[in-house]
């Protein structure tokens, strides 16, 4: 089993956060996507849309898509749970982190995305209004996380999961955006300062 990566890219981030949290160690294959490495024939191959990261099996089949490679991992390694317990708790989970991933890191990704000169060559076209109007969506959805936050402990209730690691990593994200940090959202930061002392906050 490997898992081909982009190791300092946000989605490869999430599914190394999730592993570290579950301690378990896969091996890594790093890919420079910036250079162009995930435009080729092989790795096209294994993921026609060209993203990483991807999960190769023993058996040679394949998952990428962030989440479904961590649902993977919580079926082989269900503790400690990630992605909720019980009927209500995983579909309380499933619920934030939606939230978390339609909203916030992808408002955060698409201000990256459309805005950053570095993106250019793979985001085509780069749509400036498009990057400029997700600043304003990013404040929105920080607010509608610290009123969350302002009531929990963690985004999904009491336990940590993957909401938080997908929060976590776009609010992370912000930095190379442009976007700075958070400060005005003290319970946002409150949750922040938390999760980054968790060592899985290096991966
Ligand atoms: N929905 C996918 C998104 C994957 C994705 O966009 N990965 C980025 C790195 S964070 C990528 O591969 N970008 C390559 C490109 O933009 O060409 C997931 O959750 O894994």
């Amino acid at each position: 089993m490997r898992i081909i990566e982009t190791r300092k890219a946000p989605n490869p981030r999430r599914v190394g956060i999730f592993l570290a949290e579950k301690g378990l160690e896969v091996p890594r294959e790093e890919r420079n996507l910036m250079a162009g490495d995930l435009k080729c024939d092989a790795f096209s191959k294994l993921n026609p849309w060209q993203r990483v990261p991807v999960l190769v099996l023993d058996d040679g089949r394949v998952i990428s898509e962030s989440v479904a490679i961590c649902r993977y991992f919580e079926e082989v390694c269900p503790e400690p749970p990630l992605l909720g317990t019980g009927s209500v708790g995983k579909a309380e989970v499933e619920m934030w982190n939606r939230r978390m991933e339609l909203g916030l890191f992808n408002a955060v990704a698409s201000v990256f995305r459309h805005l950053h000169p570095k993106m250019a060559h793979l985001e085509v076209p780069q749509v400036e209004v498009w990057g400029q109007t997700n600043k304003a969506k990013v404040q929105l959805e920080l607010a509608h996380l610290d009123e969350r936050l302002a009531e929990s402990t963690f985004i999904a209730g009491g336990d940590y999961s993957i909401a938080d690691i997908t929060a976590q990593v776009a609010i992370d994200f912000m930095k190379p955006a442009g976007l700075g940090a958070p400060d005005a959202f003290a319970n946002v930061m409150r949750w922040h300062r938390e999760v980054s002392a968790r060592p899985s906050a290096k991966a």
